[in-house]
């Protein structure tokens, strides 16, 4: 008991009041010495340390191995292990749900899952296995160097959601994968807020341009020279970008990339940098605008395309009307938008393409149908900025929807289990989100189909008779409000802003530009440019470049439909398999390993629905277990069970041992597991068991002894 003292309960469920008091209590202390991970009987709550910690090296990993999750301290390799062996022996797929605000440590746990199974797979050292671990986990660093950046909340911030699925064959080993990503903040590319970064890969690539390999970069090497990575910080890219660089060249060789495709990773990064230069001046020949400066010169080169075409583009569309093709010139704020949108266009389009590859290297190909799968969700998490857009708006309903499977899906195991069981449900009261998830994605009524009908009206509708639109239909909503539907609150600006309760608290958005993202619009001429380009892999992205331009096409969906689609989608996938959750906490709001900011995690600890989830998890039963296992860890502490039941089943034996130690008011039986009320019993069990294993070895030593 005295230990516990010091380090807290593993187990939130085994706390003796379900008060936030208590809980907090306990995440403290258990944070204060170093326990960063806690139950919530079979779900992870994880606290970010924000250091390193010495838990996860091969020691680490032979503990865990195979091991029940009550066997040994609360660890993420637990929660792998489990999700992992219940794929191999009952040959269901799984997966690893870890969700959690904007730097509470979502990523990392999603490596360290990662980590471990490749650690404990392959034990025959089959090559073909091999390659494939070595390419899933050095995927990550390429996916990191360009789908994160430095945010104000998290210095290596996802910018994209990631959902990796992992094929095993049937002796549990990985044979293949593959990652869906879900939208990547492209704004970033031409836009940060004070304090923030581009993507990863713009440091990474001035970093090292000024080797003789990286001449034909055309850079500087300095964030300052380049409009793009010259606004929320322009410091000068550190070592580990230096450092970063090379291991994403390493890890995109393990992938198998050809050297010039990697040079096609370079080549669009600074094209994009030098994109970001082109400027404009009105043309006195013609009523349009042309380029002015040397940089275009430079991105053409780059993407390999011709410098006539590429100022073309940027200048002047083609417009085809009733079968004819007609030249029509940019305004210069056209050709500012044109410019803006083409740098993110294409990289977004390498990030896409980056996937695919990594995709084609563990694509597990025939093995497919028969494998067992594990997915690791690994998304961006809820997040507040000073000023918030369209994104965040996506990534913060990415997170409504991964709650609400939470809040769902740990219920109805729940309910399933007891009802399995033959044991009677008592239902707990929690706050259910669905209302905030259908405010933005109900059909017609919903947020992002309000948005899709104002972009309808190409031209004709402005982000403020946006705001107008949301204001008279979703006025009654009790989760939304902007300044027009509510005068008083003075911390919304009129007619820009509007603002969402959500479950984890209240964002305010900009509407500003929410209508140019949701349509999401770049000139045909451009996707025709970039197909024309003499680079392969640069033409392969575009491939509606080759389409004829007098040709009517569909309207496209627009971002956020796209983005609703796939979230819908994820859920869809994720609740046809077994989960397994981790919840990450962030400690504090800055990154540091000592301290536990008490608002902060209390807040976090609400909306995550901890202490609900603890209540369902006890909702007359703390503790569950089979009864083979319950025999065999408790069967010396009775007479008619040591050392072993001979007179019945694993349940009557159960039975029996229940019944001698007077426990029998606080149990149930189900029909394959016993069911303890109240934590106390099981101290008590542990308890008399820890007392007698001395006695017990002493015993066995003396046996042993006397065989001699
Ligand atoms: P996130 O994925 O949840 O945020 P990360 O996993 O990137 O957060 O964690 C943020 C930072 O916290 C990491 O870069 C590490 O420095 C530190 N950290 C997290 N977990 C650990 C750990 N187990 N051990 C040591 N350090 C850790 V976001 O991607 O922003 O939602 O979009
Ligand atoms: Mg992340």
């Amino acid at each position: 008991m005295a230990h516990q003292e010091e380090v807290g309960i593993h187990d939130f469920v085994l706390l003796d009041e379900i008060t936030l008091q208590k809980f907090m209590e306990n995440l403290r202390k258990r944070f204060s010495a170093g326990h960063i991970y806690t139950y919530i009987g079979e779900v992870c709550v994880s606290v970010n340390p924000y250091k390193t910690l010495n838990i996860y090296g091969p020691e680490h990993v032979a503990k865990y191995k195979g091991r029940e999750i009550f066997e040994n301290p609360p660890h993420v390799y637990a929660i792998a292990d489990r999700s992992h062996r219940a794929m191999k022996q009952q040959g269901k797929d799984t997966c690893v749900v870890i969700s959690g605000e904007s730097g509470s440590g979502k990523t990392e746990a999603s490596k360290i899952v990662m980590k471990y199974i490749a650690a404990v797979t392959n034990i025959g050292q089959r090559q073909e296995i091999e390659r494939v671990k070595n390419v899933l986990l050095q995927s990550n660093a390429i996916l990191e160097a360009f789908g994160n950046a430095k945010t104000n909340r998290n210095d290596n911030s996802s910018r994209f959601g990631k959902y990796m699925d992992i094929n095993f064959d049937f002796k549990g080993d990985p044979i293949g994968g593959h990652i869906n990503n879900y939208l990547l903040e492209k704004s970033r590319v031409i836009l940060q807020q004070t304090g923030e970064r581009n993507f990863h890969s713009f440091y990474q690539v001035l970093s090292s341009c000024k080797g003789s390999e990286m001449k034909f970069l055309e850079l500087t090497g300095d964030p300052k020279s380049y409009h793009y990575t010259n606004q929320g910080s322009s410091s000068p890219p550190t070592d580990s970008d230096r450092m970063n660089h090379r291991a994403t060249i390493a890890a995109c060789k393990t992938l198998g990339f050809t050297a010039a495709e990697i040079d096609t990773l370079w080549r669009v990064v600074a094209a994009v940098l030098h994109l970001g230069n082109v400027t404009f001046a009105v043309d006195a020949n013609s009523d349009g605008v042309k380029v002015t400066g040397d940089s275009a010169a430079k991105v053409s080169r780059l993407l390999q395309v011709t410098e006539t075409e590429l100022c073309t583009a940027l200048t002047e569309r083609v417009i085809a009307a009733r079968g004819e093709v007609m030249q029509k010139a940019h305004t210069p704020v056209e050709a500012e938008y044109g410019r803006d949108a083409l740098a993110k266009a294409v990289y977004d389009r390498l990030f896409t393409w980056i996937v695919k590859k990594i995709n084609s290297a563990i694509d597990a190909g025939g093995f497919h149908h028969k494998a067992t799968l594990i997915g690791v969700l690994d998304i961006y998490g809820f997040e507040v900025f000073d000023s918030n857009s369209f994104e965040q708006l996506c990534i913060n309903y990415c997170n409504e929807k991964l709650q609400q499977l939470f809040i769902e899906l740990v219920l109805k195991q729940e309910q399933e289990e007891y009802l399995k069981e033959g044991i009677e449900w008592q239902a707990v009261e929690y706050f259910n989100n669905e209302i905030i998830c259908e405010l933005v994605d109900r059909p017609h009524k919903g947020m992002f189909a309000i948005l899709d009908e104002a972009c309808l009206n190409v031209g004709k509708v402005t982000d403020e008779m946006l705001l107008e639109a949301m204001d008279k239909k979703l006025d009654k909503h009790e989760h939304y409000t902007s300044r027009q539907l509510c005068p008083m609150d003075k911390q919304l600006q009129h007619k820009t802003q509007f603002r969402i309760r959500h479950y984890a608290g209240d964002v305010v958005y900009n509407i500003d530009s929410f209508l140019d993202k949701n349509k999401d619009t770049l000139f045909q001429d451009m996707k025709r440019l970039l197909y024309s380009s003499s680079n392969t892999a640069i033409a392969s992205m575009w491939p509606e470049g080759a389409m004829d331009i007098t040709k009517t096409t569909k309207r496209p969906l627009t971002a956020g439909t796209i983005f609703k689609n796939s979230m819908i989608a994820l859920v869809k996938t994720l609740a046809s398999k077994e989960p397994f959750y981790i919840r990450c906490i962030k400690p504090n709001e800055n990154k540091s390993p000592s301290g536990l900011d008490n608002n902060r995690v209390e807040h976090q600890v609400r909306y995550l629905g901890l202490l609900e989830n603890v209540r369902v998890r006890r909702a007359g039963f703390a503790h569950r277990q089979r009864y083979d296992r319950f025999l065999k860890r408790y069967k010396m502490v009775s007479q008619f069970t040591w050392p072993n039941f001979r007179s019945g089943s694993d349940r009557d034996g159960t039975r029996v041992l229940i019944e001698e130690k007077g426990f029998a008011h606080d149990v149930k039986y189900g029909h394959t597991k016993l069911f303890i009320k109240s934590p106390s019993t099981l101290f008590k069990l542990e308890q008399m068991r820890a007392e007698l294993i001395p006695h017990i070895v002493i015993l066995l030593q003396k046996q042993w002894r006397g065989a001699l």
